[in-house]
């Protein structure tokens, strides 16, 4: 994408470079993000810019949308197909294969228990195959992890908070990998065991059983994330994404393995138009997992043919966690705050976030034990000026990317560094406090805080920020400083930009206009950035 990007924007490309060509853009995105859609946005209006037709209007998914964000896909889709099919008619006899029938799945699964030797059985030996895959590869990624051993994984919030947060550590030594301030480790999580175990005893898998892929169509690649020969147990553990929410391709083809007339009826009523309400509230709203839906209907679950298994569950995705270390400090080691997510909703049993879950279960005493981890360039970047002064605002694990620039400026004797930090309470999940307060005391280090819960009104970073709008100027305007705010996407980021532009309105004596102006400047400059996640 870059490198078309890249493309796409070179100057010399004349205006009608694209006349004559027709596009349609699609975005999936999520409005709880300051910048919806924003490459989606951005893409469109170049192309237009270089004398391309739009097909139709630019289509913004959002992921926030209440049914999810097939309900602009649908639509936007169908109106592309008609348009295409209007400029490119199918010749006489050919027709729309309709969802009706069951399409052919992309792999064979040939079963090859007697002789051949399970590439797996515990998680060591498992290390030991991953470990060789990335002996030749200098740079850990997705596709060559580096094994990390778990250094720990302590709570840092006491056990009477509502939220356990865990300050993960691991041992990077030998992998090649290194970081600074600002980046972000990849970690590709496996399911929890109690799961892995539920979902193989209401399939009546047998985990021991081993088997090999083959394609069923050359242009699809097999899964490069499975060992071949592999186990059941290994491919329900490490590759299927069973606790994640299912999307709806995964009703429509289950639809087609029920025996049950009743349960092909409501399947199908929730790939319908007309069910898209109904499917938001037995699946979205509640979050329902992958197994969940799989157990309410046991008439499909019972014809799955086991290749179909990869065609109706996705694999388990990374996760991205800003690094909250400086080798500096920490060499050979990767530290990362991780707020476990368990949330209750309609359903008894309450929904826990996969990685962070995961992360927090595993057993460091364990000396086998290894997480496939990659490291990313963030997209925060801290100036390369060492006195240049830092404002930061991270709210919680948002000050995950701070605390690993506080270590690097430390231990490199500089200051500069300015940081509003929120919690709920001082005593419960204030948890760099014993780092932090001595930095203060020293003048290397400047923190406000805000314990949101510590009083009846509510305090935040931003109430911090305003009071405080005269320091947070000068710093901006006079002392030409950065600014930058991480952490949760949902209304943190857009309530401390509007302090923000206040300060400037009050300070600059600046009307709207030009608080927004000057904020888009500092934008531009990288003054200003953002990390947020949902
Ligand atoms: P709360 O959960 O007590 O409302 C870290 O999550 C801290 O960020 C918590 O103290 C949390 O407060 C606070 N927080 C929640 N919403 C926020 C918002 N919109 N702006 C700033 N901080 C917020």
């Amino acid at each position: 994408m870059k490198k078309f990007w890249r493309f796409m924007l070179r100057r010399n490309l004349p205006s009608n470079s694209l006349s004559g060509v027709s596009f349609a853009v699609l975005g999936l995105g999520d409005s709880s993000y300051p910048k919806f859609n924003f490459i989606a946005k951005k893409l469109y209006k170049r192309l237009v810019q270089l004398g391309g037709t739009a097909l139709q209007s630019l289509g913004l998914a959002d992921d926030q949308h209440e049914l999810g964000p097939d309900a602009v896909v649908d639509p936007w889709l169908k109106q592309l197909w008609e348009k295409v099919l209007k400029m490119y008619p199918l010749p006489p006899g050919k027709e729309i294969i309709s969802a009706s029938e069951r399409p052919q799945s992309r792999y064979r699964v040939k079963f090859v228990d007697s002789g051949v030797q399970a590439a797996n059985h515990s998680i060591s030996i498992e290390v030991d195959s991953m470990e060789k895959q990335v002996k030749p590869n200098p740079s850990p990624c997705r596709r060559h992890p580096f094994c990390a051993r778990l250094l720990s994984n302590n709570r840092v919030t006491t056990a009477d908070h509502w939220q356990d947060v865990r300050l993960v550590q691991f041992d990077i030594k030998g992998s090649g990998m290194s970081h600074s301030a600002g980046d972000v480790l990849m970690v590709q999580p496996s399911n929890l065991a109690d799961v892995v175990e539920e979902f193989i005893t209401f399939l009546a898998l047998d985990p021991n059983r081993t088997f090999l892929l083959e394609q069923n169509d050359p242009d699809i690649p097999l899964p490069y994330q499975l060992p071949q020969p592999c186990t059941i147990r290994h491919l329900v553990e490490h590759y299927l994404d069973i606790q994640g929410v299912p999307r709806r391709y995964f009703f429509e083809l289950l639809s087609h393995f029920t025996t049950s007339e009743f349960e092909k009826e409501k399947l199908q009523e929730f790939c319908s138009a007309e069910g898209q309400e109904e499917l938001y509230s037995y699946c979205y709203r509640q979050k329902r997992t992958t197994l969940e839906v799989l157990q309410d209907f046991p008439g499909a679950s019972a014809n799955i043919p086991f290749e179909y298994l990869f065609e109706l569950i996705p694999p388990i995705q990374p996760r991205a966690f800003s690094i909250a270390s400086s080798l500096m400090v920490h060499p050979d080691e990767v530290q990362l705050p991780v707020a476990v997510v368990n949330y209750k909703t309609k359903l008894v049993k309450p929904r826990r976030g996969l990685c962070s879950t995961w992360l927090a279960s595993l057993d460091c005493c364990n000396k086998d034990l290894r997480v496939p981890v990659w490291i990313k360039k963030g997209t925060i970047s801290f100036p390369k000026a060492l006195d240049a002064p830092c404002l930061m605002i991270g709210p919680g694990t948002g000050c995950a990317p701070f605390r690993g620039f506080i270590e690097e400026r430390i231990s490199q004797s500089v200051g500069g560094c300015v940081l509003f930090f929120g919690c709920s309470n001082s005593k419960r999940d204030f948890f760099f406090k014993e780092e932090w307060e001595p930095l203060v005391e020293n003048g290397k280090l400047q923190l406000f805080t805000a314990f949101s819960r510590d009083q009846e009104d509510k305090i935040y970073v931003q109430h911090r920020l305003r009071e405080n709008s005269s320091l947070v100027w000068d710093l901006l305007t006079h002392k030409q400083g950065w600014c930058y705010i991480a952490g949760n996407s949902q209304r943190m980021p857009t309530d401390v930009t509007e302090a923000l532009l206040e300060i400037f309105m009050k300070e600059g004596a600046m009307d709207a206009t030009a608080a927004e102006e000057f904020l888009k400047t500092l934008e531009r400059t990288r003054h200003f950035q953002s990390e947020t996640w949902a």
